[in-house]
């Protein structure tokens, strides 16, 4: 006989009654965060077919990092900007794609206390070479009832009501948590719904693969470079995509460490706190594992700045662990 499927939106309203006195913002949030996934997807499979979809913008428009962007990256910036404005539970959106949050035009008395941070398309130097890329998303409560301010998006990361990623690759998959465990839903194409297909997900406790860009090895701190070299020793299996959200996921799934210090030029690292590190941190201590900046807790760290960077040490608690002993 075959087994019965569960499909994203039931698996939502299903948990929403895990929450004690849940309104069903979080689950009307989450089912925009499902279409806006689905859109992208639609988008980044066709990517290889159209012109106007492959590479940077016309414009050769350069985001606040300081990056090209790429036609990809404004596509799915305004998909979830879209997505998000369009429903009443989400007052405020920071993108890594935007210089400065956005804030809507929802009066609290409407049901907005949500602000969602993300990175619309991580990864995305790999659009134009057919490599799996993805979305990162967190979500939190606003701090008070007044006009959303930066402070909204600067609070630590264990402050995140919600938290997830979707990867679009070989199989399209969205990956998320309230707090209550990590579940994992893949898209079948054919229907167009994320049908429920890792439950529960926990990360080993140990693993086998490291992952590092080891270009940089001679610029990292001798606590990095002492672990790398101790990976080496015990003849661990080096994978490095480049897009994070893979890198994160197949580690997840197999056991193993992302690593992205700091490096001389750059002590802070490349990726971002807000957008990357935090939602992944969640993500990653409900699986079971760790995440730390080689010194602390990546969750306890309060943001200063939406766009700041940090280095990042994350996958099987064991490794993490080990990682900061060095
Ligand atoms: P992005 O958000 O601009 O795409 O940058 C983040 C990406 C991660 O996905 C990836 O792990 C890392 O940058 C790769 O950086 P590097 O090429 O320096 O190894
Ligand atoms: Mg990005």
């Amino acid at each position: 006989m075959a087994q019965p499927i569960t499909t994203l939106s039931e698996f939502i309203i299903e948990r929403e009654k895990d929450f004690p006195f849940a309104s069903g913002d979080l689950s009307q949030l989450l089912t925009s965060i499902r279409l806006a996934a689905k859109l992208v997807n639609r988008e980044v499979n066709k990517a290889g077919l159209v012109n106007e979809i492959l590479g940077e913008t016309e414009q050769h428009s350069v985001n606040v990092q300081g990056e090209k962007q790429q036609k990809l990256d404004v596509y799915a910036n305004e998909r979830f900007i879209n997505a998000m404005r369009n429903q009443g539970a989400v007052c405020g959106v920071a993108s890594e794609e935007n210089d400065a949050h956005i804030v809507f035009d929802h009066p609290v008395s409407a049901g907005g206390k949500y602000v969602v941070a993300m990175d619309p398309l991580d990864g995305s130097s790999n659009i134009d070479v057919n490599v799996s890329i993805g979305t990162i998303f967190s979500i939190y409560r606003r701090l008070n009832d007044a006009e959303v301010t930066v402070e909204d998006f600067l609070q630590p990361g264990s402050a995140q009501v919600a938290a997830g990623y979707v990867v679009y690759g070989s199989s399209t998959m969205l990956v998320y948590t309230t707090g209550n465990g990590v579940n994992g839903f893949t898209l079948d194409p054919s229907i167009g719904v994320f049908c429920l297909s890792h439950p529960n997900m926990r990360i080993p406790e140990n693993g086998s693969i490291y992952s590092v860009n080891e270009g940089n090895y001679f610029d990292f701190p001798e606590q990095a470079r002492n672990y790398i070299d101790a990976c080496k020793k015990k003849k661990m299996s080096a994978r490095y995509i480049g897009s994070l959200v893979a890198d994160f996921h197949r580690n997840l799934l197999k056991g193993g460490i992302y690593m992205y210090p700091g490096t001389t030029a750059k002590p802070e690292g490349k990726l971002r706190l807000v957008y990357e590190a935090n939602p992944l941190a969640l993500l990653i201590e409900q699986a079971g594992g760790a995440a730390t900046d080689g010194k602390q807790r990546i969750l306890d760290i309060k943001p200063g700045k939406l766009h700041q960077r940090t280095p990042l040490f994350i996958g099987s608690k064991a490794m993490v662990e080990e990682a900061m002993r060095r």
